[in-house]
């Protein structure tokens, strides 16, 4: 079966949620990383010899070979399930979602969010790093208003239907929740999805697991 490796707190919420929806088995195993955001190595160094990028999401693939990359792993698995539907079935409605990951895993997640905890991907000098910080709360604020112009109107990120999109939206908005931002006051049209994200099943579980396995 295939192994995610997770991490509390982490991107791979997003692809544990899709492994839920699909309902194949597969283990889970948790990895620790560093929270603080002051260091570039993992608190469990083995992790390397199975992920040289040092990164959670990864997933070792029953057939063998791993894969990483939260919209990777996401993407592999939907395609493999298609009787999910978590990708729309049209060419464009398949762009939408993949327009919407790649925005979220470079713009948000690896530009503004890594400015915020780990500034020194950025500057070499520790007295830049609040400088840096800064900007990434700047940048922050500004995809998250981006966000929620996009969402307001729509039940879902895209196409009228729940898909990849929403599941790794949740990332961000539990990210963001958990960092103190009064998002059902900032953000209703976001919550809203979030919050019907967060009524399936799927996601209660995994919500569940991370919860009593952190
Ligand atoms: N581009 C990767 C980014 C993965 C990533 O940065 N994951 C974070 C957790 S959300 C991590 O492993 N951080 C460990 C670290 O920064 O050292 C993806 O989309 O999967």
């Amino acid at each position: 079966m295939h192994t995610l490796y997770w991490s509390p707190g982490a991107c791979s919420i997003a692809p544990h949620i899709v492994l839920e929806e699909i309902g194949e088995p597969y283990a889970a195993s948790r990895i620790a990383i560093d929270a603080v955001g002051t260091a570039e190595t993992l608190v469990e160094p083995g992790y390397l010899k199975i992920n040289p990028k040092g990164r959670v999401p990864a997933m070792t693939l029953e057939g063998g070979g791993l894969l990483t990359e939260a919209p990777a792993i996401m993407v592999y698995l939907a395609r493999a399930h298609p009787e999910c539907c978590l990708l729309p079935p049209d060419p464009v409605g398949e762009a939408r979602v993949y327009e919407w990951m790649n925005w979220l895993a470079t713009a948000v997640h690896a530009v503004a969010f890594a400015q915020v905890v780990r500034p020194q991907r950025f500057v070499h000098e520790p007295k830049d790093f609040p400088q840096v910080k800064a900007k990434g709360r700047h940048n922050v604020a500004a995809a998250f208003a981006f966000i929620e112009q996009q969402l307001r109107g729509n039940e879902w990120a895209t196409a009228g239907q729940y898909t990849l999109a929403d599941i790794y939206l949740l990332f961000f908005y539990l990210g963001a929740k958990s960092a103190g931002n009064p998002m059902a006051m900032a953000f209703p049209a976001w919550t809203a999805v979030a919050e019907r994200t967060l009524r399936r099943s799927s996601v209660q579980r995994v919500i569940e697991y991370e919860c009593a396995a952190a």
